[in-house]
């Protein structure tokens, strides 16, 4: 989502650390810059300017220009004030109460069942015992949609019968959680096209009767500043205790995810990062404004993989890149892990310095590359995957055909091998800082 507004601020950034010494008027010119990339990222006026004036007037003080890492200050400045901005409001998540109640709420579409879901296997994974309440009396298949999703998690249902009136639904799920032993309610209440104001009366009154300790909102980052007036209505009509912001895996700008707390002093708690149940991240502002700013989110990629890679394959990995008997299966084996932890784009840009790249290894994903190195090694013998130096003319034709790809593909995945093999030898001999420089393209 923050592709473009990342990229340029990535290179006014690049500018100002990579100078010996720092004018105010090279502050202001970052400045100019920064206010037209948050402007074009669509995030709110009022927002960028008190933005712009904060980094300003904390940036041109005597000390921070006068500092022989004057542009490396300022661009802290500028992460420091964005992390501010991104993490306005409390976001401690709240879960007092026997059973704990949490309702989410929101406009059609935005994402409330599938966050519901999403929120109980978070909780599942924290040691709780949640039930999910079908708190939607007028549509049916919004309930089969949540009774669908509870069974693929193995958390239990609770629904009523077309027409219950919602306050009794809602009732009847806390009874239900005690009878069955569950910890932790979540409400996954109707939603409406627009903003009325049955909508507001109906969930005041569950409001009033469960008395929940989180009442999210759910908005779709996606509808750009119409989610901060969504916000705005919503916060004036319900005791909301914080947001949930969907599908910030999409294309859009991504200004509203950034103004949204700023404006309605609602802190974001959660992140929607795609359709699956476990695309669901605790919001970090830190983290989220390292995404931004390219300087990675290395916090958030050892989780990924701590929770798709299992720790002893990795250590025998390891083992064997060090002794330099990584082999192509072992390479297939890898990218298979690695595309188990999310999209290809999204981990690049977890990684520091490499967020420049993102894009890029996205673009080569999506054209199919990496399938393509899956379709050549699959279809090579296991001989050959061990000792890629027995492929002659004839096997690499071999390989080719049976892989759909043409000889040069096949030649390059070798090579590649072949580099990453030597590139390792360096890595365990004592070349470790050269081929630390071939990796990153430094000297
Ligand atoms: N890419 C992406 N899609 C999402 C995300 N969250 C929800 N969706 C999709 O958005 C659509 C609507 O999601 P629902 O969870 O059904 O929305 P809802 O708020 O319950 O909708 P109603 O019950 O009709 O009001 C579905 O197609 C979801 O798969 C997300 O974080 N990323
Ligand atoms: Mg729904």
């Amino acid at each position: 989502m923050f592709d473009t507004l990342s990229e340029r601020l990535r290179k006014t950034l690049g500018n100002l650390s990579g100078r010996g010494r720092v004018t105010e008027a090279d502050v202001d010119a970052a400045m100019r810059e920064i206010r037209l990339s948050l402007l074009e990222a669509d995030v709110n006026f009022k927002v960028v300017k008190d933005f712009v004036a904060n980094v300003r007037e904390k940036a041109v003080g005597a000390e921070v220009l006068q500092s022989l890492n004057a542009g490396q200050q300022v661009v802290k400045i500028v992460n420091d004030e964005l992390v501010a901005l991104l993490g306005a409001g409390d976001r401690t998540f709240h879960l007092q109460g026997n059973p704990a109640v949490i309702a989410l709420v929101g406009l059609q579409g935005s994402g409330k069942t599938t966050s519901a879901a999403k929120l109980a296997k978070y909780l599942v994974k924290q040691g709780r015992r949640p039930l999910l309440v079908a708190a939607d009396p007028y549509r049916p298949a919004a309930a089969d949609q949540l009774e669908t999703l509870g069974r693929s998690l193995d958390v239990p249902v609770h629904r009523a019968p077309q027409g219950t009136p919602v306050v009794e639904i809602a009732k009847g799920g806390l009874d239900a959680a005690r009878r069955l032993v569950r910890d932790t309610v979540i409400l996954d209440t109707a939603g409406r096209l627009t903003i009325d104001e049955e909508l507001m009366a109906e969930i005041a009154a569950v409001s009033d009767a469960v008395k929940p300790v989180e009442t999210l909102l759910v908005v779709d980052a996606m509808t750009g500043q119409e989610a901060v007036a969504v916000a705005e209505a919503f916060k004036d009509a319900v005791p909301l205790t914080g947001l949930i912001l969907t599908k910030i895996d999409g294309d859009a700008r991504g200004g509203a995810a950034l103004s949204i707390s700023a404006v309605t002093g609602l802190a974001v708690k959660f992140m929607g990062t795609g359709e699956k149940t476990d695309a669901l991240e605790v919001f970090h502002p830190d983290r989220l404004a390292g995404r931004i700013l390219g300087m990675g989110d290395v916090m958030t990629l050892v989780e990924r993989a701590q929770e798709h890679v299992d720790a002893d394959q990795a250590a025998k990995m390891e083992d064997k890149l060090r002794k330099n008997q990584f082999t192509l299966e072992d390479f297939l084996e890898q990218i298979q892990a690695v595309q188990k932890m999310g999209p290809m784009g999204q981990l690049m840009g977890m990684i520091p310095g490499m967020g420049g790249m993102a894009k890029q290894a996205q673009e080569a994903v999506d054209r199919g590359e990496l399938k393509r190195v899956e379709a050549i090694i699959r279809s090579m013998t296991p001989r050959e995957r061990r000792d890629p130096g027995v492929i002659n003319g004839s096997r690499r034709r071999r390989i080719a055909a049976g892989s759909g790809t043409g000889t040069s593909d096949v030649n390059r995945l070798i090579k590649q091998h072949a580099e990453l093999q030597k590139m390792m030898k360096q890595l365990s001999g004592g070349g470790r800082r050269a081929a630390l420089g071939a990796m990153t393209g430094r000297r």
